[in-house]
C-alpha cells in the first residue's frame, strides 16, 4: 500500500518527472503543506508566497483572481519557488473539451503551461480533456491532478463519477499523477497517485459558503491523503501567515510520520 510508503520511496517508483521531483521535495523539506494563496494583488501574492515559502512544498494559485496580473508576477513567483524550494500548482480546474483546454492551458493572458508545474481538471467533459491537456503538458514534463471529489457541501463529484475519474487517471498515469480528493481510494497494482485534500483547518469547521474544513491529522492519517491544502487558515484576517504555515507544516508532517511508522 502506497499510504505506508514514504514520499521518498514513492518518488523512486514514479515515471513522471514532476511527480518524482515533488515527492523528493516533500521529504527533503519535511512538508506536505500546500498553501492556497487566494489574494487579489500581485504585491499581496508575492508577500504571502515569500512568508509561507519556507514551510510549504507547493504554492497553489488562482492566477485569474489577481487584478494586476502580468508576466513579471510569474517571473517573481518562479524566483521565489527557487529561493524557498517549492513547486507551483495553478488550480485552474479546466472543464471544457480537449481542443479548448489545450488553448486555455498554453495560451491567453496566463500561459499556464509555461510556468505551473501542476494543474488540475474536472472529468465532466470526458476523456478528451485529459488528451488535450496532455498534448501541451507532457512535452513540458508537467503533471496534472483530476478532481475526483470536492470539499464543498452538496458536491456532485461522488460515487460513479469518482470511480470513473480514477479509471481515467490510471489510463493516463504518465501525466495524471493524482487527485484532489477527500480520501485515498482502494489501490490497484502499480498505482502511485498523489492525493491532495483542500478544506483543511485547525481552528474552524466551515465558512458559511459551503466550505468544510477538516483537521490535518484526520486528512493525512485517517483518510490517507498526501498533501493538505490550506488557504484562509494560514492567511485569514488577523493571522500571522509564517507562524500559521509553520503550525500546519508541523501538524501535517507529524500525521505523516505517524502514518508511515504505523
Ligand atoms: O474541492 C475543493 C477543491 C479545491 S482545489 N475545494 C477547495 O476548497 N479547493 C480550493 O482549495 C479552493 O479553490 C481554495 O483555493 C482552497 C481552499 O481554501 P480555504 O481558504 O478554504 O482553505
Amino acid at each position: 500500500m502506497s499510504a505506508s510508503k514514504t514520499y521518498l520511496e514513492r518518488s523512486k517508483l514514479h515515471a513522471n518527472p514532476t511527480a518524482k521531483a515533488f515527492l523528493e521535495l516533500m521529504e527533503r523539506k519535511k512538508s506536505n503543506l500546500s498553501v492556497a494563496v487566494d489574494v487579489t494583488s500581485k504585491a499581496a501574492l508575492l508577500d504571502l508566497a515569500d512568508k509561507v515559502g519556507p514551510y510549504i512544498c507547493l504554492l497553489k494559485t488562482h492566477i485569474d483572481v489577481v487584478d494586476d496580473f502580468d508576466m513579471d508576477l510569474v517571473e517573481k513567483l518562479t524566483a521565489l519557488a527557487k529561493k524557498h524550494d517549492f513547486m507551483i500548482f495553478e488550480d485552474r480546474k479546466f472543464a471544457d473539451i480537449g481542443n479548448t483546454v489545450k488553448l486555455q492551458y498554453s495560451s491567453g493572458v496566463y500561459k499556464i503551461a509555461s510556468w505551473a508545474d501542476i494543474t488540475n481538471a474536472h472529468m465532466v467533459p470526458g476523456e478528451g480533456i485529459i488528451q488535450g491537456l496532455r498534448e501541451v503538458g507532457k512535452p513540458l514534463n508537467r503533471a496534472m491532478l483530476l478532481l475526483a471529489e470536492m470539499s464543498s457541501a452538496g458536491t456532485l463529484a461522488k460515487g460513479d463519477y469518482t470511480e470513473h475519474t480514477v479509471e481515467m487517471a490510471r489510463k493516463y498515469s504518465d501525466f495524471v499523477v493524482g487527485f484532489i480528493a477527500m480520501q485515498r481510494y482502494a489501490e490497484k497494482e502499480g498505482d502511485n497517485f498523489i492525493y491532495m485534500t483542500p478544506g483543511v483547518g485547525l481552528d474552524q469547521k466551515s465558512d458559511g459558503m459551503g466550505q468544510q474544513w477538516k483537521h490535518p491529522r484526520e486528512v493525512i492519517l485517517d483518510r490517507g491523503s498526501d498533501v493538505i491544502i490550506v488557504g484562509r487558515g494560514v492567511y485569514g484576517a488577523g493571522r500571522d501567515p509564517a507562524a500559521e504555515a509553520k503550525r500546519y507544516q508541523e501538524a501535517g508532517w507529524d500525521a505523516y510520520l505517524e502514518r508511515v511508522h504505523q
